[in-house]
């Protein structure tokens, strides 16, 4: 399901001809995680070292400078690939992933220290402490050899920022990925709600979604399930998801599958027992027209911050009407006393990873949208059971709806299209379960 290696290919060229003379870029793929005695946790690789690489092994690095692409990895060893799997091995690398050059991770530090020898400035992702340090020990064995002739690089440059802006827009076949990725989802969330019946854990539901991703050719969710039925939907990022599901709850799923190292991201709030409350149906409805207004307003050339605004707008609006909220909408949107009942955003990049890179500012301004980054919309209301300033039936719902929507040429694309969102939809739906 990854992309072809010429993509990868392309994109370190791109890297190449974006940055200056005499640089040296390091990434690495991230080590092996242990969960407990020899047992490690499900390996995946750091998202920029797989954006430009398309290799998924552990431990390895990748070296990128002016003229060619250096990859460090496992070599072969058929005795540790009896215990621990395939490896592609030094020859593997250069074959199947077109490097230009690899070598074996034991030959890295030698192999680096020379490469870094005349080179002006090294880049890397800063937030990596363990690279960091490693990068600090490179340059400095090299310092120590001046009088030899070495020359160390003497410059330090955050190689994330550009890697954000490069992953922010997605080509043709990134956003195919990530469409692939959302229907999975979008699939799995009719699952769930075709299946459920009050009486069930969340997890059993969790269960429906994992099995429908992995069914449908996705290894893994992009990120922690979120299945919270009742007030449990009022803590944003619930994922105990071990409580019994009662008549008359709303169960509010986020969840959406990895594909190809593309997430996709979707939230449904639902009845556990097919039919809204009249009370939930209110609140839903009134977060179903925030999506729908924020949605129209993700198109080229809005500011980021726009769809968020109109969520807030319209949601503010429908609390004073719904007797939520006293006051005049200015004022409430002003002093910010939605915030008891919608608290986050209303959306963030997504991408390989889920709340994806790329900067939201430029120069402190909220950056215009353009064509090739998707975005989520998810606005919601969250009612504490504890709120005693609203009435009593208002209390313990808590709904978001979220979509992935694509800015384009055409207005807003929904990758995550086909899935019920209305009342009536859902409760359609669900009946046919
Ligand atoms: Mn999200």
């Amino acid at each position: 399901m990854d992309l072809p290696i010429a993509n990868y290919q392309a994109r370190r060229q791109s890297l190449q001809s974006n940055l200056p003379e005499g640089f040296v870029a390091i990434l690495r793929a991230g080590e092996l995680c242990t969960r407990n005695s020899d047992c490690d946790f499900e390996f995946r690789p750091n998202s920029h070292f797989f954006y430009l690489t398309g290799y998924a092994e552990p431990g390895a690095y990748v070296l990128i400078n002016k003229t060619q692409s250096i990859l460090f990895n496992l070599p072969k060893d058929p005795e540790k690939e009896q215990w621990d799997g395939f490896r592609h091995g030094v020859e593997g690398a250069i074959e199947n992933f077109a490097f230009d050059q690899a070598f074996a991770l034991d030959d890295m530090d030698e192999q680096i220290i020379g490469l870094l020898d005349g080179s002006q400035s090294v880049w890397f992702d800063f937030s990596d402490d363990v690279l960091q340090q490693q990068i600090v020990n490179w340059q400095q064995s090299l310092a120590k050899k001046v009088r030899q002739g070495a020359q160390a690089p003497a410059q330090f440059n955050q190689l994330a920022g550009l890697l954000g802006e490069m992953r922010l827009i997605k080509d043709a076949e990134e956003v195919a990925l990530m469409e692939k990725a959302a229907q999975i989802s979008v699939k799995a969330h009719q699952q769930a709600m075709q299946t459920v019946t009050p009486g069930m854990k969340e997890y059993e539901l969790e269960a429906e979604l994992n099995y429908c991703f992995m069914k449908s050719g996705s290894r893994t969710p992009a990120y922690n399930n979120i299945v919270a039925t009742g007030s449990n939907a009022c803590t944003l990022h619930y994922i105990e998801n071990n409580a019994e599901i009662k008549d008359g709850d709303l169960i509010l799923i986020d969840a959406g599958c990895e594909l190809g190292f593309y997430a996709s991201d979707i939230t449904r709030t639902f009845p556990a027992n097919g039919k809204f409350s009249e009370p939930q149906a209110a609140l839903y409805n009134l977060v179903l027209k925030a999506q729908k207004e924020a949605i129209d307003t993700v198109v080229v050339g809005a500011k980021y911050t726009d769809f968020h605004d109109v969520a807030v707008r319209v949601l503010s609006q429908g609390l004073i009407e719904l007797g939520l909220l006293e006051g005049e909408l200015e004022s409430v949107i002003e002093d910010k006393s939605y915030r008891d009942f919608y608290m986050h955003n209303t959306g963030h990049w997504i991408g390989m990873d889920v709340h994806d890179v790329g900067a939201y500012k430029i120069d402190a301004e909220s950056r215009p949208l353009k064509p090739g980054m998707v975005v989520t919309v998810e606005p919601g209301l969250y009612v504490s059971k504890d709120n005693m300033k609203v009435d009593e039936k208002w209390r313990g719902i808590g709904i978001r709806i979220e979509d992935d929507v694509l800015v384009s040429d055409e207005g807003p694309v929904i990758l995550t299209h086909g899935l019920a969102r209305g009342v009536d939809e859902i409760e359609a739906l669900m009946a046919k379960g």
